[in-house]
């Protein structure tokens, strides 16, 4: 008998499942590389068992990307963790009036981070932190030109939405003019976080004075009219429910046909000690895969889904690659210092390109080293 190919495969394993006649629909979009809706994301997140949304995801993950799974080289840079924002989730920040609780870095003391790299083969640095209202936009162009002048070919990527969108009113420079300034002083591409969920009642009771979502996405927007590439992320698992996180994806996702300049995007699971949501509950690990997997099924437009490990712990991380991941963030070090503050089992955030690898052959993946655009640089 001949063997059934992928697709009959998949048909197949669908129609096996006792739910698996309401979702013949959604599999045949899947098949035929069409977008599902708004509802199909929605029925996928309220319906469908775990392992259907698996065979799904796992279908889409292999047929862009086959077993392959990315890391990078990267070090964090964390500036400070002073910040004027509040947000409910927070557990790294110091308010500027308790700046002395915190930490501010001088542009040496960051250099010399970065110098203490100087024949290590990184290929990223990643500047992420709070919102210090004396660390404006020339203090970071300073420091990027800084870091370009001593390693040419490091990717420098940095800053949020949020800490941009306060330097450039601070400047009063408009996105435009501000983006292109960090730009011109050698800033590579953005990540993504800051966008927690653009639902405005529900970034009210999270996060009402930062960047709204039409700020994130106009930054991210100019970004990638320069020719720069971001990430995206969304943090779940607290007080939204499934509607919001398909509007938060959905303006990603039509944000990403306007301009095709995400590469990744990042759902980020709520941890919840050290802040002012420490009474929510966490999310399950089965809602964390169903995430990842309605996610890679939605995002058909973006190319990558990453799961954090330090945030998510490297064996669930090591889960999520059946689950539609195909990257799993770098070998960075004990700099970061966002997750271990908000409880996650990753206290100290290290891992070495052999246990990346190891971890990955584990899942029955293939590892390969990427730089952050995704060029490979090296396949295990
Ligand atoms: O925006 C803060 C999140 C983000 C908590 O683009 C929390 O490659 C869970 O965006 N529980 C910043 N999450 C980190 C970030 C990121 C990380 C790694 C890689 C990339 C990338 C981006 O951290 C914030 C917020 O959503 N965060 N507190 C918390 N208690
Ligand atoms: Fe500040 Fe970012 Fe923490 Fe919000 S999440 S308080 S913007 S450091």
């Amino acid at each position: 008998m001949q063997k059934p190919n992928k697709e009959e495969q998949l048909i197949a394993e669908i129609n096996a499942l006792p739910e698996g006649k309401n979702f013949k629909k959604i599999a045949e979009k899947v098949i035929a590389d069409e977008r599902i809706t708004d509802e199909e994301g929605i029925l996928l997140f309220d319906k469908a068992s775990l392992g259907l949304t698996a065979i799904l995801a796992n279908y889409i993950r292999e047929k862009k990307h086959g077993d392959k799974t990315f890391f990078n080289r990267n070090f964090h840079i964390e500036p400070t963790n002073v910040c004027v924002f509040s947000c409910k989730f927070c557990s790294y920040s110091r308010l500027y009036a308790h700046r002395d609780e915190g930490w501010a870095l001088s542009k040496e003391q960051m250099m010399d981070i970065v110098k203490s790299y100087d024949g290590i083969p990184v290929t990223e640095v990643h500047i992420v932190g709070g919102v210090h209202p004396k660390m404006n936009l020339d203090f970071f162009c300073d420091f990027i030109s800084q870091i370009k002048q001593h390693r040419p070919q490091l990717h420098v990527k940095g800053f949020t939405a949020v800490e941009l969108d306060y330097m450039f009113r601070k400047a009063k420079l408009s996105v435009k003019e501000g983006m292109k300034k960090l730009h011109d002083a050698g800033l590579q591409s953005m990540p993504g976080g800051g966008a927690e969920i653009f639902d405005p009642e529900i970034r009210k009771q999270i996060c009402e004075d930062k960047v709204d979502a039409e700020g994130w996405l106009k930054i991210h927007e100019e970004a990638h009219l320069l020719g720069m590439h971001t990430n995206a992320t969304m943090l779940y698992g607290h007080i939204e429910n499934y509607g919001h996180r398909i509007d938060h994806m959905s303006r990603l996702r039509n944000l990403q046909d306007k301009t095709n300049g995400f590469n990744t995007f990042i759902p980020l699971k709520f941890r919840n000690k050290n802040n002012d949501m420490s009474n929510v509950p966490e999310s399950s690990i089965i809602e964390d895969m169903k995430m990842y997997a309605v996610a890679r099924i939605y995002m058909d437009n973006f190319p990558h889904l990453k799961a954090y490990w330090p945030m998510l712990g490297r064996q669930n991380a090591q889960l999520s690659l059946s689950f539609g991941v195909d990257d799993i963030d770098g070998t960075i070090d004990d700099s970061t210092k966002i997750y271990s503050m908000a409880g996650s089992e990753e206290q100290s955030p290290k891992m070495s390109t052999d246990e990346l690898v190891m971890l990955i052959s584990q899942a029955g993946r293939k590892a390969v080293e990427r730089d952050t655009l995704y060029n490979e640089v090296v396949q295990f």
